[in-house]
């Protein structure tokens, strides 16, 4: 299986020690296209964007989100560039999983939101330690799909 993990970039890496513990539960339902999402290396700031170019980076994230089977999207942290690999993943009729923190303090956009539909989107608040029970119901659905 190929997943796509998205998680704020640009948007702000603050919890980028979330990210690391989803990707690596998710590395156990299989690989993991966008690995370097996690990475505590990857700043906010775009360093590794001048060397290979926003138009690179773009072109190269649609075409793993094409290739994808599943999108799993870290939601608590705003992001342009999630909100876009979403709207684009429901365009490729993409099974998607949103993950929202409440403690956070934050509200979810709507359009996050209410894009629910319990079937190909599904968004889930939880708390980081329910995290990879929240993931087993996700893919253990999706196996008696
Ligand atoms: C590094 C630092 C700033 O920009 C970079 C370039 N690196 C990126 N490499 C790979 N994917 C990226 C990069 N920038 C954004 N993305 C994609 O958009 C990821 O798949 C994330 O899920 C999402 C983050 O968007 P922003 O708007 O928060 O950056």
């Amino acid at each position: 299986m190929q997943i796509y993990f998205c998680g704020s970039i640009r948007g702000g890496r603050d919890d980028v020690h979330v990210y690391q513990r989803i990707v690596h539960k998710l590395q156990s339902y299989g690989s993991v296209l966008t690995e370097h999402v996690s990475s505590t290396a990857l700043s906010d700031k775009g360093e590794d964007a001048v060397k290979t170019g926003d138009k690179f980076i773009h072109d190269r994230d649609v075409e793993w989100l094409c290739q994808s089977d599943v999108v799993v999207a870290e939601v608590t942290q705003p992001s342009l560039g999630v909100g876009y690999e979403l709207g684009r993943a429901v365009d490729m009729k993409k099974k998607i999983l949103c993950l929202f923190r409440p403690s956070s303090g934050r509200t979810l956009s709507a359009m996050i939101r209410g894009a629910e539909d319990g079937e190909q989107f599904v968004v889930t608040d939880y708390e980081e330690d329910q995290m990879e029970k929240v993931v087993d119901e996700f893919f253990n659905k999706l196996k008696n799909d």
